[in-house]
């Protein structure tokens, strides 16, 4: 958490860019009231239209993120009143449910109690909301998404009896401000779960593969005018490839690439029959064909590409800088095939931020 003067100058930084974005009363009262109260406590407390500018601007400035064209349109979901690890979890449930709508996905960001000197923040150690685990098994080999092992490993430590199948669910890890971490299953009706299927090939659905409907991010801390908010789970919806070239495919996650290209019968023997390439297009293929089938909103890489230009077209047209990080922007298949690539881009660092937690 920053100290005493740099809250002050990134809360008037802050307040003068909601004021400038937001024109309506002459901002000086706000500020004065701010000085007194960080002078009083050390931190302050944003309005609820502060704290809602905030985080659609934290989103506005995610320079990872290609999904921007939408940012205006995030719900803000304020509840800084709740640090309870129970009522985080609970209400994190309920922020699945409006996010998931059905499977018509809305973006949503849920703001629990930010950091204040000598109140730390609870945390959801989760790095999604959903997550599937990861369990070593006895022989040291690895069954489900070794990315969550470590989360899994301690999920046991902390008492957790979940199965030892590819796709489970894990509970919430929720640790309260002071304290040690508890565990919180999530309730059945707040994850919507997409089985795939491929179009052309019916052996596709025998391989038992499924992914969550809602990306959800719960690791990362949002940054408003020198306050941290360590806890603000936010979700949009997927974009194909960050299931179907990425996190089925990774050699270090689902690791799915050999198995794929022998099914599909290819020549995994010499990598000019580039058996790598073709699994990743039909993995792909059906990624965005099951969660077509299954109502769930979901874009792919090049529909999203065009957007982002849209959307970098608009700020200048605002006369905003708007940061961009090529290396994440373009997508994990078909980089060239995409109008992001042919590009450069700003790289600035603006708040408000979502930044990786500490
Ligand atoms: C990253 C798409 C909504 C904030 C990304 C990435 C993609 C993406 C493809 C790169 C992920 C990766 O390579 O692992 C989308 C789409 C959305 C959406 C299609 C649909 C509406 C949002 C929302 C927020 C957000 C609502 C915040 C309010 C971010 C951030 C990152 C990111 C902070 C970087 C994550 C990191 O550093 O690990 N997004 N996004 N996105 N997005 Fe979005
Ligand atoms: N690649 C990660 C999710 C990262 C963020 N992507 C989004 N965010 N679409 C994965 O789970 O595959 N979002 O807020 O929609």
């Amino acid at each position: 958490c920053p100290d005493t003067p740099v809250v002050l100058r990134e809360a008037e930084r802050f307040l003068r860019q909601f004021h400038a974005e937001n024109p309506a009363a002459d901002p000086g009262d706000r500020l004065r009231q701010v000085a007194a109260e960080v002078a009083r406590r050390g931190t302050y407390t944003h309005t609820p239209a502060e704290l809602a500018y905030g985080a659609r601007v934290a989103w506005r400035n995610s320079s990872r993120c290609i999904g921007r064209l939408y940012w205006r349109s995030l719900k803000v979901r304020d509840r800084r009143e709740v640090t309870a690890p129970q009522e985080v979890a609970a209400e994190c449930a309920e922020h699945l449910r409006e996010a998931t709508c059905g499977g018509r996905i809305r973006p949503v960001i849920t703001v629990f109690a930010p950091e204040a000197p000598g109140r730390p923040a609870p945390r959801i150690l989760n790095d999604q909301l959903i997550r599937y685990a990861g369990h070593r098994r006895a022989d040291g080999s690895l069954v489900g998404d070794p990315a969550q092992a470590a989360l899994t490993a301690l999920a046991r430590e902390l008492g957790w009896r979940g199965g030892a199948g590819p796709f489970d669910v894990l509970p919430l890890v929720i640790r309260p401000g002071y304290g040690e971490p508890r565990l919180f299953p999530l309730p059945g009706d707040a994850v919507l779960e997409v089985p795939l299927a491929h179009p052309a090939h019916p052996w596709f659905a025998e391989l038992g593969l499924r992914w969550h409907a809602v990306p959800a991010i719960s690791g990362m801390c949002l940054e408003i005018g020198g306050v941290c908010y360590p806890c603000a789970p936010f979700n949009g919806w997927y974009m194909g490839a960050e299931i179907g070239a990425r996190n089925l495919a990774d050699a270090d996650r689902y690791d799915l690439l050999p198995e794929v290209a022998v099914r599909l019968g290819l020549d995994t023997s010499t990598e000019r029959s580039l058996w790598r390439d073709r699994a990743l297009v039909e993995l792909n293929v059906a990624v965005l064909y099951s969660f077509e089938r299954a109502g769930v909103t979901m874009t792919d890489h090049h529909t999203e590409s065009r957007r982002f230009l849209t959307h970098l077209e608009r700020e200048e047209q605002a006369g905003r800088v708007c940061p961009a990080d090529w290396s994440w922007i373009v997508p994990p298949i078909s980089g060239g095939a995409t109008p992001v690539f042919h590009r450069y881009y700003d790289e600035a660092a603006l708040t408000p931020a979502f930044v990786p937690r500490h």
